[in-house]
């Protein structure tokens, strides 16, 4: 029975030397520890023993079992500690819980490619008056975006000053614009992302609240071509290197001339992906709209006290929301805002 015990505990020894993997470590626990193992068999033998033999030895083969016992969890400790067992080839965890709204990510990665550009980042307040939001950026007095069906107007109407007009809801990111404008000498590059607000009706593609990302720069010797190389630095980073612009002439009346632009389609290539034939996305156009801009109507410039003999300036705005449905093809503009954690978390990253 003695010499019983001594091969087992050699033959642990030489068996513990020789692990190198967690599997090793496992199995050697399931050889000496497990049901069958050649220790628990030493029991059911000791029926042959005198009652006094049989004490002794039931001893003995307990002291070899938690020696066993101590030496293997000591192992697994030390290799937890060192990640000696750590196996790299096993799928990473995704954190579900406080994790970042895609909204948000996009908006950041839409000013981080800015700020790569030279830009720096505002953010304004969305509590506004008229005057930033409508005046400065000459939007006339009569205009139908200023009315209450365009424009979440606050308290009770009351006028602040004849200049300011009424407390709103900004309706762009543009019055944090205005106020850099009013407040900085150029040159100036800033871009102003955030939430904006519009009483529209709610569908697929409209919410009355949602979040822009507007920029501009001012400075001596700006003109439209600075605008495209902007863009199209902007779109080439952002969406990636093969993507053509496409500019449109349009009207705003903050800047003049004025552009809608188009990307080729992020998703068929513009046409060239042969094994989309109908694009859900452009409906086979080949273009998207992302946005618009132009060159800062000398109008605006003069209300922020800017010498437009002397500077000129080019701005353009964007919807977040608008980005982001192009480029995962989502077509609800609503699932942003329900928080299906079902929706969100198929934007969960490792
Ligand atoms: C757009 C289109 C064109 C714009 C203008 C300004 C400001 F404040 F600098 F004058 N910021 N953003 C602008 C110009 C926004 O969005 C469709």
């Amino acid at each position: 029975m003695k010499e019983a015990l001594d091969k087992i505990n050699n033959e642990f020894q030489k068996d513990y030397e020789s692990i190198s993997t967690q599997q090793d470590l496992e199995a050697l626990k399931i050889k000496y520890l497990g049901r069958k193992s050649e220790l628990n068999g030493l029991f059911s033998n000791m029926s042959k023993l005198s009652s006094q033999d049989r004490g002794l030895f039931g001893k003995e083969i307990n002291l070899l079992k938690q020696k066993i016992t101590d030496t293997i969890n000591s192992k697994i400790l030390s290799a937890e500690k060192n990640e000696l067992f750590f196996d790299v080839t096993l799928p990473g965890t995704v954190n579900t819980f406080a994790t970042e709204h895609i909204l948000i990510t996009v908006l950041k990665q839409i000013c981080s490619t800015f700020e790569q550009l030279g830009f720096s980042v505002v953010e304004g307040t969305e509590m506004e008056d008229e005057w930033h939001n409508f005046s400065a950026l000459n939007i006339p007095l009569e205009h139908p975006s200023r009315d209450g069906f365009d424009t979440f107007y606050l308290d009770s109407g009351a006028t602040i000053t004849e200049k300011t007009g009424q407390y709103l809801l900004r309706s762009h990111t543009s019055p944090s614009q205005i106020r850099m404008m009013e407040n900085l000498t150029p040159p100036i590059a800033v871009v102003s992302p955030g939430r904006v607000y519009r009483p529209d009706e709610v569908d697929a593609t409209h919410s009355f609240m949602f979040h822009q990302v507007e920029g501009f720069v001012v400075d001596k010797n700006i003109s439209f071509a600075n605008l495209k190389g902007v863009l199209l630095k902007f779109a080439r980073t952002f969406f990636g290197p093969e993507v053509k612009l496409r500019f449109r002439p349009s009207f705003f009346p903050f800047t003049e001339p004025s552009a809608e632009v188009d990307v080729s389609c992020i998703i068929c290539g513009g046409g060239k992906n042969k094994q989309i034939k109908k694009c859900p996305v452009c409906k086979d156009s080949g273009w998207l709209e992302i946005l618009g801009c132009g060159m800062i109507h000398p109008n605006v410039l003069k209300d922020c006290k800017i010498d437009f003999k002397k500077y000129q300036g080019f701005a353009f705005g964007m919807g977040v929301e608008r980005v982001a449905m192009l480029r995962y093809g989502i077509d609800d503009i609503r699932l942003f805002f329900e928080n299906d954690k079902r929706f969100l978390e198929q934007f969960y990253v490792e």
